[in-house]
């Protein structure tokens, strides 16, 4: 067993087009939990230092300003191999390629507004659940 941690975030997108229970609900169908969740808004800071590690990419500025535009709900979502079984469930980044069956292949088409996060390693995990719920 290997029962681990990740951070969901459904984006303003989402919040915005109703898609929040869609998106936990396939998380949860799934097998994994939701142990703690709550609707808020990032501000810039906050934002800057969730996606610290994309700082020098030309979509950076694109990136915090759009996470601040709205809404989101920040989930912490376990379960056997959490980070791992998240990932697919998203499907790839940009959702103009993603395939159908992944909620960003059935939901969005701008690269952007895709959505949903979720923790790429068990690290980032661990310092981006510190960051939302520490
Ligand atoms: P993922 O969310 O699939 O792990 P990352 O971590 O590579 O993707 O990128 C973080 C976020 O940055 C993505 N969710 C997406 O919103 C945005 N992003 C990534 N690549 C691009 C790009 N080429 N142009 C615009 N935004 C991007």
């Amino acid at each position: 067993m290997a029962e681990e941690e990740t951070l969901v975030i459904a984006k303003p997108d989402a919040v915005r087009r109703g898609l929040v229970g869609e998106i936990l609900g396939r998380i949860e169908r799934k097998g994994l939990r939701v142990e703690e969740m709550r609707l808020t808004r990032i501000d810039r800071d906050l934002a800057e230092r969730h996606y610290a590690e994309h700082r020098d990419k030309p979509f950076f500025g694109e990136l915090v300003e759009f996470i601040t535009t709205g809404e989101v709900v920040v989930a912490r979502v376990a379960g056997e191999r959490a980070v791992s079984v998240v990932r697919p469930l998203m499907g790839p980044t940009d959702p103009a390629m993603a395939p159908p069956g992944t909620i960003r292949g059935d939901y969005g088409t701008v690269i952007t507004e895709n959505l949903v996060h979720g923790s790429d390693s068990p690290e980032s995990a661990k310092r981006e659940l510190d960051l939302f719920f520490g």
